[in-house]
């Protein structure tokens, strides 16, 4: 099978799917949002792995149009998700990952005005996530567009912070509400691991400027006191939950463990 051809028509045959991973608020275990993740199920190859088919999108340019697909799909369901959840709870959010490619296309903007338009989400309870290697690919041509986000009130969101080959004195420039430390730097935190030094660097650079932590890959309960130890705010990963379809989540379990 041609993966490039076989994508081309993936998002018209019905193939593509949106799952959701929640993210928890580590000062209360309440569950505080979701992050969204494209799949894509070939009906000979089976799923096939975004690691695999994100790239492809991403050179071919189709990630434009899955991405605004996946995007609308997501926002609705979390309006849906929103009306449903108990009095009393926290607001969800929803994070939704945004490539290059779609942060290099001139129609971005109005992609995300009309999605907050048509499902009626308030752009305060959408993140988008954006790699630092993305924005440095070319800082000056996307400055604009991250900062006309900002202003329509969207929280970006730079994911997998610590992997790319960014200079720090570019990141005050991000116009970014949160810091999602890479799941890489999660290994032996709580244990002793020289990775505690890190992640202890990133939440105070990132407090110092105003912006939230959110630890990904979080897997154990010894992880989790520990970065609640140490200011993190909310966190993500299989200790709370895979990335599932949206009917096999709970919006409002207590999540204490
Ligand atoms: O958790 P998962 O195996 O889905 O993630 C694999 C990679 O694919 C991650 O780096 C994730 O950010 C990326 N990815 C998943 N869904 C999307 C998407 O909708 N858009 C983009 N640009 N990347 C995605
Ligand atoms: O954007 P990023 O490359 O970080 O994509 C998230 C990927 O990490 C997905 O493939 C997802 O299934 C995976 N993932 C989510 N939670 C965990 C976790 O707790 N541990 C590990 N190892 N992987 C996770
Ligand atoms: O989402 P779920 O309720 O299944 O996740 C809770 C438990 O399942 C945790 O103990 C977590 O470690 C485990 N888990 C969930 N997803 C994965 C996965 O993709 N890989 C592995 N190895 N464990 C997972
Ligand atoms: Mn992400
Ligand atoms: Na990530």
């Amino acid at each position: 099978v041609d993966l490039e051809q076989a994508l081309r028509g993936a998002l018209d045959r019905g193939e593509l799917s949106v799952h959701y991973q929640p993210i928890v608020d580590l000062a209360t275990d309440e569950l505080s949002g979701f992050e969204a993740l494209m799949r894509w199920n070939h009906p000979e190859l089976g799923t096939v792995s975004p690691l695999e088919f994100i790239p492809i999108a991403e050179d071919t340019g189709l990630i434009v149009e899955s991405g605004a697909w996946l995007l609308e799909e997501a926002a609705a369901q979390l309006v849906r998700w929103r009306a449903q959840r108990p009095a009393g709870l926290p607001e969800l959010h929803i994070s939704v990952n945004i490539s290059v490619r779609q942060l290099r296309d001139a129609a971005l903007v109005g992609v995300v005005r009309g999605v907050l338009d048509r499902t009626g989400l308030p752009a305060s309870a959408l993140w988008l996530e954006i790699t630092e290697s993305g924005v440095m690919e070319d800082p000056e041509g996307v400055l604009a567009d991250l900062r006309a986000l900002r202003d329509l009130g969207v929280t970006l969101c730079i994911d997998d912070f610590g992997t790319g080959y960014s200079s720090l004195s570019y990141l005050r420039f991000i116009p970014a509400g949160i810091v999602k430390i890479d799941r890489s730097f999660l290994a032996g935190v709580g244990a002793g691991s020289a990775n505690e030094a890190i992640v202890r660097a990133v939440v105070a650079m990132a407090h110092t400027l105003g912006q939230e932590v959110v630890a990904e890959g979080v897997e154990t309960l010894v992880q989790r006191d520990w970065l609640r130890e140490h200011g993190c705010d909310r966190a993500q990963g299989w200790l709370y939950g895979a990335p599932r379809p949206a009917k096999a989540q709970l919006l409002w379990m207590d999540r204490s463990v």
